[in-house]
């Protein structure tokens, strides 16, 4: 193996490059071979100046993460950072691309900087739930300032190219090749006689206690219980106070203490499956098929988000109505959510209005989707309704042309059993609003084609959405899922807990919403349709909400209508609790014969976990989910499930999954219908095994 870090000499500069592809990372290999690169130069009399660079498209993506949790092995990145910047002769970093986390604390390690155009420059090591730990936190504010760095570090930020230069944090911009670019200073700084100029030198930055303050309310509020975010601000106080050897000294303890929590672990996993879930064997070196010119069919909430995704990523849209009038309402809908990327800043006027005359149209004939390459199906979830479209574009489109279904629930393999063409059709399940929410649930049927499938996750990516490849049944992976621990917090409702408390355990699990308060926002009438919609097949002994019902048929439905498990105000932000709710939760428990009893948060949260991890064990077995990252993913990206605590299956290993089997029995002793183990559970406790175990099946 060739060692990823090389020395040579041009001229009086000696030139360091890293090379370990993809991102340079700085794993045990790089640490040494930087150490010896480093006394190397210092033992050469013809080298005046050292220039390191990182070979590829950026500097350094930060310390190796996969190396997180085992045994630490010397040199460590900070003594490596120190010992670059010891270095009698000066030392000068060159960054294109990227240079985050360790990466940059190398180049603050060098003495001198330049930042090529385009090139971020940041401290992302919060979201993986560290904080800076090779001396980011300490040497930061000593260039920056206490202020700068706490509107950085703590949210994982980064500065451009030229915003760095500004702020001090690199001294010059550089143009073009960064090789020849870093050769032009380390000469220059050569010529002028520059010696190294260590920023650990540099004394303590002032105090600043208004932005310290500030800082801390701010990721208080922000940080849904994330540890990291806040024990980063700390590291950054003490520079203030601090020389810069007992300061690194207290990074490192902090840093320690963060590398042990769970939340590291959960954050860590977290970043590398986002990885994995698309690495599927079947689509693996498949070429997608074209995907430019995009038909929707269907302009309500759903095909305009939908619409609008596609938009704002360049792509070509032409979206189909039942008349002018309903087109004209897509296509004012579509309109309003540019202008709000507009205002975000996501999209400039003038890009609006180009997409708004040249790339998106409507129509009433199907007959304009002749030349589309992929439609999107978001009508009314009917089965007839949706087989009748589908007759139509089979008809329409051409072939080799995907037909694609939006469908929340409906069985994909009956929709495409309405076409000539089985292989092409494949369902697209955005969640709402499609132009926002970041999960895309591609739902593979019988007979869908590999292409099709490797097409569905090109055009995820282009769309900037994450893809989750689930199989056909009702809801999918997330939905079938959520449905199971709503039925759980409705039967702990039942036996006598408040639907607020439930919500408000909850939120304090990390969920950004509780289940009552998610049901207002969707509208209390799509709960009571689904219970409609399964009447027919239920099974005597279910648990049906009745109180849920009663809602509905008293116009109650949730925040459109002002009123539902809340009662929502005019200029309010939130709802508040109603007695009426309560007392008609009471009369449900009477008629059912139920004496109430209180639930704790604890337990609480913990039926509603087991009953997710009990319905997601059997989402795995029948290949619905076909990894326990799948279900993480969809978790993460669909239903905000906090991503400090990994996904829903990492969190049950971290939990223990004996434990929640016993538990889920001990419940069955009081429902043995709804409460009835997966047997994938029952197998993984017997053979002590876990989840996680499951996530290397391709
Ligand atoms: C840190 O630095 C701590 C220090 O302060 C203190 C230490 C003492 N390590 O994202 P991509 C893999 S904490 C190991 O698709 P892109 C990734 O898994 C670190 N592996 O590429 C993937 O593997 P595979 C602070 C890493 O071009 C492949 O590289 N740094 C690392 O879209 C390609 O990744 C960060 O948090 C790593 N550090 O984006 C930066 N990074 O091909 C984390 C990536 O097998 N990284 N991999 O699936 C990123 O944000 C992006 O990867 C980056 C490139 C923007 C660099």
């Amino acid at each position: 193996m060739t060692h990823p870090v090389s020395y040579e000499r041009d001229g009086a500069v000696a030139v360091i490059t890293i090379a370990n592809p993809p991102v340079n990372a700085l794993g045990h290999a790089v640490r040494q071979g930087l150490w010896e690169a480093i006394d190397r130069f210092s033992g050469d009399a013809e080298a005046e100046a050292a220039l390191i660079l990182g070979e590829g498209k950026l500097f350094i993506g930060g310390a190796d993460i996969s190396e997180f949790g085992k045994p630490p092995k010397d040199p460590w990145l900070p003594e490596v950072v120190n010992h670059i910047e010891a270095c009698e002769k000066p030392v000068v970093a060159a960054i294109q691309g990227a240079a985050l986390g360790g990466g940059l604390e190398v180049a603050l390690g060098c003495h001198y900087r330049v930042a090529m155009k385009g090139a971020k420059l940041g401290l992302p090591e919060v979201n993986l739930g560290i904080i800076p730990g090779a001396g980011g936190t300490q040497r930061t504010p000593r260039l920056i300032g206490v202020k700068a760095a706490v509107a950085m570090i703590p949210a994982g930020g980064s500065l451009g190219a030229e915003e760095a230069v500004e702020a001090g944090l690199a001294d010059k911009l550089g143009e073009g090749d960064p090789r020849a670019a870093g050769l032009d200073y380390a000469r220059a700084l050569i010529a002028e006689g520059a010696g190294p100029r260590r920023v650990g030198a540099l004394p303590c930055p002032a105090e600043d206690a208004a932005a310290l303050d500030e800082a801390r309310a701010l990721w208080k509020k922000k940080a849904r219980g994330e540890v990291a975010r806040l024990a980063a601000i700390d590291a950054v106080e003490a520079s203030t106070r601090l020389e810069i050897a007992p300061g690194l000294d207290e990074e490192r303890r902090i840093f320690r203490e963060m590398m042990e929590t769970s939340q590291r672990a959960g954050l860590i996993h977290a970043f590398f499956i986002e990885r994995k879930v698309a690495k599927l064997p079947e689509i693996e070196g498949v070429a997608p098929r074209d995907f430019g010119k995009l038909g929707v069919i269907g302009g309500g909430t759903m095909g305009a988000g939908i619409a609008t995704a596609a938009l704002v990523r360049g792509l070509d849209v032409t979206l189909i109505e039942r008349d002018d009038a309903a087109a004209e309402r897509a296509t004012a809908t579509i309109t309003k959510n540019l202008d709000g990327a507009v205002k975000r800043g996501k999209l400039s006027e003038a890009g609006r209005d180009a997409i708004l005359s040249d790339s998106f149209r409507t129509a009433t004939d199907y007959a304009a989707l002749f030349e589309a390459d992929l439609a999107i199906e978001a009508v009314f979830e009917d089965m007839g309704v949706k087989r009748e479209v589908f007759t139509t574009l089979d008809k329409i489109m051409k072939p080799g042309a995907i037909l694609a279904t939006n469908t929340s629930y409906l069985d994909v393999n009956e929709i495409a059993e309405a076409t000539s063409r089985p292989e092409d059709v494949i369902g697209l399940h955005f969640f709402s609003p499609a132009h926002v929410m970041k999960l895309l649930e591609v739902v593979v049927a019988d007979k869908t084609a590999n292409d099709v499938t490797a097409t569905a996750f090109a055009l995820a990516k282009k769309l900037g959405k994450v893809a989750v490849r689930a199989g056909v049944c009702d809801g999918f992976i997330g939905n079938r899922i959520l449905s199971a621990y709503r039925a759980a917090a409705d039967r702990m409702v039942l036996a006598g807990a408040s639907p607020y408390a439930v919500d408000r355990a909850v939120k304090a699990f990390g969920w950004p919403m509780g289940p009552y308060e998610m049901g207002d926002l969707a509208g209390l009438d799509i709960g009571y349709a689904t219970r409609q919609r399964k009447a027919a097949t239920r099974d005597p002994r279910d648990v049906v909400p009745t109180w849920a019902d009663e809602l509905y048929h008293l116009g109650r439905l949730g925040q459109k209508t002002g009123r539902g498990y809340y009662i929502y105000e005019e200029g309010k932000r939130g709802g508040s609790e109603d007695p009426e709710v309560e007392a008609l939760v009471a009369k449900a428990r009477d008629d059912a014969g139920v004496t109430p009893r209180d639930f704790t948060e604890a337990e609480i949260q913990r039926r509603y976990m087991a009953a997710l991890v009990n319905e997601a064990a059997r989402v795995l077995e029948e290949g619905i989910a076909r990894r326990p990252l799948d279900v993480d993913v969809t978790f993460l990206y669909g239903y905000g499930f906090p991503r400090w605590r990994g996904g829903p299956m990492h969190w049950a290993d971290e939990a223990g999954l004996a434990g929640l089997l016993e538990d889920i029995k001990s419940y069955a002793t009081e429902d043995d219908f709804f409460w009835r183990p997966a047997p994938l559970l029952e197998r993984l406790v017997a053979e002590s095994a876990t989840f996680a175990s499951l996530n290397d099946k391709g």
